[in-house]
């Protein structure tokens, strides 16, 4: 059984948006060519209240990347970005969403930001995301989406803690920092984590 997991293909993540990724567009006709081999198709959308504390415009006197602590965890504080009900928060019109089963939302609690797709950074709330997988049966989980080293890497690095076989589909994906997603790469391909290309599928 064969999922895919398409993580936060939203406008915003895109260039021109709020928090562009680096060619983040080019991904999207590679994701809707693969969509099709999958049993499942599931995606995650970030959407967040616009008074969300990963937002700098929420501190007084912070500016964008600076980074806080947040009860003792690292936060960057971001741009505003995929605010719900939000142009920058809707995916980008090009990608087919029509066999998606669900959609996953995150980021959605003011005071606790969310990378991954199935838990808050503090790992102290899920997303129901792992239960659903392991409900419908998914032994295989295939990962793509924005951006490479943020939201999908810390879905991949959970969804292997959970016990998942992992497959990141490196061609499907565009990181922020790319030197960031190099190291990320090394120690998924160490953990077992296969880093694939959407012509292995
Ligand atoms: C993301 C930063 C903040 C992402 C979401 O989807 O990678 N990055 N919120
Ligand atoms: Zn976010």
């Amino acid at each position: 059984m064969k999922t895919l997991l398409v993580i936060d293909v939203q406008n915003d993540f895109m260039p021109g948006g709020s928090l562009p990724v680096p060619d983040g567009d080019k991904i999207v006709p590679v994701i809707n060519r693969i969509q099709d081999k999958f049993d499942l198709v599931v995606a995650s959308q970030d959407w967040h209240p616009q008074n969300h504390i990963s937002f700098a415009s929420n501190h007084l006197g912070k500016s964008t990347f600076d980074e806080i602590e947040i009860q003792g965890q690292k936060q960057i504080l971001w741009p505003d970005h995929c605010v719900q009900g939000t142009e920058g928060a809707l995916f980008h019109p090009e990608l087919k969403t029509q066999s998606w089963e669900t959609i996953f939302r995150k980021g959605t609690d003011p005071q606790i930001d969310s990378y991954s797709a199935f838990y808050d950074n503090g790992h102290l709330k899920s997303t129901g995301l792992s239960g659903y997988l392991r409900e419908k049966s998914t032994s295989q989980l295939f990962f793509c989406g924005l951006a490479a080293d943020i939201c999908v890497y810390f879905s991949a690095m959970d969804a292997f803690k959970e016990g998942f076989a992992c497959f990141f589909i490196e061609d499907a994906s565009q990181a922020l920092d790319v030197e960031a997603f190099e190291i990320q790469k090394k120690e998924m391909k160490r953990l077992g984590i296969q880093i694939i290309s959407s012509e292995d599928i």
